[in-house]
């Protein structure tokens, strides 16, 4: 059942006592701005030397790290899609990012799991279209894994939180 193991928060992911949060990162791998910027300052500069021996992260795909001083044990990147008018892939390239990420849990034998708004920062994913997406994959992953047993969408600002809300509520309800 999925209700009840999927969640929407508003706040700053580097602050959750979970097992994994997910960063939105870019191909390199190798920090940013945005949320990426704030896990890297949180998590200290351990974790930009062992993102170095990765050797970055093709879109859509997701790779996994230790969260260092972070609350949260681990750090699972992966990269959105750059927004380019919805014709280049994008809202599957995104669904990848959950997907693949949700995956690398299940084998680390993660059991809560935090994201961001992936993609809807600096690479200008609409946010609601890449909120339908989030909640939409993470509910048929969850249908069908029995190990994760939370996962949370952190947004961060109240539009994004309502955004997100709209559309979880939505899927719940059907
Ligand atoms: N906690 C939770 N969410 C946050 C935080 C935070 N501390 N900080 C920002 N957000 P973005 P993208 C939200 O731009 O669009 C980086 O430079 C933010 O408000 O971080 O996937 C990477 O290196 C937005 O809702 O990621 C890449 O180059 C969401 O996180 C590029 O940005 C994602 O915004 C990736 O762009």
């Amino acid at each position: 059942m999925m209700k009840g193991r999927i969640e929407v928060t508003q706040g700053d992911i580097t602050r959750l006592h979970v097992d994994a949060i997910v960063n939105a990162a870019n191909n390199t791998l190798l920090g940013g701005g945005g949320v990426d910027g704030a896990i890297h300052r949180a998590a200290g500069p351990a974790l930009l030397e062992e993102c170095r021996t990765l050797n970055g992260c093709a879109t859509g795909e997701a790779k996994i790290t230790r969260g260092y001083n972070l609350p949260a044990k681990w750090v699972i990147h992966t990269v959105g899609p750059v927004w380019r008018g919805g014709g280049n892939r994008e809202d599957e390239l995104l669904a990848n990012c959950y997907r693949n990420s949700l995956s690398l849990a299940e084998k680390y034998d993660i059991k809560t799991i935090a994201f961001p708004a992936i993609s809807t920062g600096v690479y200008r994913f609409p946010v609601e279209r890449a909120a339908e997406i989030a909640v939409r994959e993470i509910k048929n992953f969850l249908e069908r894994n029995t190990v994760i047993e939370k996962v949370t969408l952190v947004c961060f600002g109240e539009a994004s939180y309502q955004k997100h809300l709209a559309v979880l509520e939505k899927f719940i309800n059907q």
